[in-house]
């Protein structure tokens, strides 16, 4: 995925900057865990700075060929094994200054650091946090094969969730089953803490899950996600114990919701289209008071990534964009129901990456 680094560049001199230097992004620019910093030049080869314990991974990981390494203390050395023993703020500094850079991007979350390097070196620095968020926006081929793959395996998460509920178990036996089934089909871990939330805990959007019995009675909420190479997939469902026809009235209106936004999503909609429709679904039911979140949200190598999917969005849907379409209502005392999909927007339409059961 170098590409993301060529992508970078030409952002780099459409708005006249010599340099980039990612702080938070560096997963994305350098392919790796490893790195704390990446430079990217406008006109040149980029640079990976990582800690000398993450040399080796950094090397072995990323597609960045410059890797350097720097120690707080000195040490000896392997044979071989290049280290600078200085504050990791030396080894930028070193390297602006290589570049010659006069004027510096910066992601998000780098203020601090940039007023240590404005004193070390003099440039223009510019925080530019939505520069990267734009560019990861729009999904490369590898990138949606790595979504697809994480999104399979939440799929396979989600069967053996569905399988393991049952009275008198808890929420977290639940979950673990899940989880177990995700870690053995190749998931490196979770993105968020697997949601399994019954009962009272169901009306909680973002309540994870407890040593709580699952009862008669009750609605289910279960969202969880894997991870392949640092991408993520998030998947809801809503599952039911002896339920009322009120509670499974609720969560037939949030599948509807979700049919009617998903059937929106293509190349050129607005996003807050999608919500919109979505949001119509359970307005005209009556739940429009207990429906507190966005409908969605971009999906990558975060969780929630733009764009976001809310009656104020700005952004337009554009052919490789993933998105999840999560609508959800929940009820105190009834019970909450959500159920979201991941969905590629693709040249004709769409692609669900999960698929409903
Ligand atoms: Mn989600």
């Amino acid at each position: 995925m170098r590409e993301h680094i060529r992508k970078l560049k030409v952002e780099l001199v459409k708005r006249g900057l010599d340099a980039f230097l990612a702080l938070q992004n560096t997963r994305y620019l350098a392919g790796t865990t490893a790195a704390k910093a990446v430079i990217v030049p406008a006109d040149g080869a980029p640079v990976l700075i990582c800690s000398r314990l993450e040399l080796d991974q950094a090397k072995r990981e990323g597609w960045i060929r410059d890797v350097r390494a720097f120690s707080r203390w000195r040490a000896p050395l392997r044979p071989g094994e290049r280290v600078s023993f200085c504050e990791p703020r030396q080894l930028l500094v070193d390297c602006l200054r290589e570049f010659g850079t006069r004027a510096v991007g910066y992601d998000r979350g780098g203020r601090e650091l940039v007023r240590k390097l404005r004193a070390a070196h003099a440039a223009s620095y510019r925080e530019l946090p939505e520069l990267m968020l734009k560019l990861r926006k729009i999904k490369s081929k590898e990138e949606v094969t790595l979504l697809q793959r994480a999104a399979k395996i939440a799929m396979n998460g989600m069967r053996c969730a569905a399988e393991s509920v049952a009275v008198g178990r808890t929420e977290l036996e639940v979950a673990a089953e899940a989880e177990r089934e995700m870690r053995i089909a190749g998931s490196e871990g979770t993105p968020f803490s697997t949601i399994a939330a019954s009962g009272r805990n169901s009306w909680l959007p973002h309540a994870s899950a407890t040593r709580k019995r699952l009862k008669r009675g009750e609605l289910l909420v279960i969202d969880l996600g894997a991870i392949c190479e640092g991408y993520v997939s998030d998947m809801t469902r809503t599952f039911a114990l002896s339920p009322t026809k009120k509670q499974l009235k609720l969560i037939e209106i949030v599948k509807r919701a979700q049919t009617s936004g998903i059937a929106r999503v293509r190349d050129g909609m607005k996003v807050r289209e999608v919500d919109r429709a979505a949001r119509a679904v359970i307005s005209r039911s009556g739940y429009a008071k207990y429906c507190p979140h966005g409908m969605g949200h971009g999906v990558g190598t975060e969780i929630h990534e733009p764009p976001g999917l809310a009656p104020d969005s700005k952004d337009i849907l554009r052919k490789g964009m993933v998105i999840t379409v999560e609508p959800g209502i929940y009820v105190p005392r009834l019970g909450g129901a959500r159920w979201e999909d991941m969905v590629l927007v693709t040249k004709d339409r769409r692609k669900l990456l999960t698929k409903q059961p």
